[in-house]
């Protein structure tokens, strides 16, 4: 969580204008359920460390901190994300459990596990 909250630090200095804080910002009587932004960083050809408490609907963060190109690719087809040098892409959670890895990497891979 720090680690997201430093990203979205980071992002909206850099005069992003993406929606990072609409789930933060919620009002405190808000009933509908929050959204959570959960950011997975990937550096020295590793990702880091996968979040263990993400919920359907929940906004997954890729992060590419490394200077060559990665991927997050679901071995069951249910994702595939390009991340170029220093991107960041964002993705909807959906409920089950996937194993993922690097298309360019195999080597790199990890499991979600989203309820
Ligand atoms: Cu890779």
């Amino acid at each position: 969580m720090l680690r997201t909250m430093i990203l979205i630090a980071s992002l909206a200095l850099a005069g992003g204008s993406l929606p990072v804080n609409a789930a933060t910002k919620a009002a405190p009587h808000a009933t509908a359920p929050a959204h959570v932004v959960h950011a997975i960083v990937i550096d020295k050809m590793q990702y880091g460390p996968i979040p263990t408490d993400v919920h359907a609907g929940d906004i997954i963060e890729w992060v590419n901190h490394d200077i060559f190109e990665h991927s997050a690719t679901a071995r069951d087809g249910r994702f595939d994300v390009d991340l170029k040098p220093g991107a960041t892409v964002r993705m909807t959670a959906v409920a089950g459990t996937t194993a993922f890895f690097c298309k360019f990497h195999p080597g790199m891979t990890g499991t979600l596990v989203v309820k």
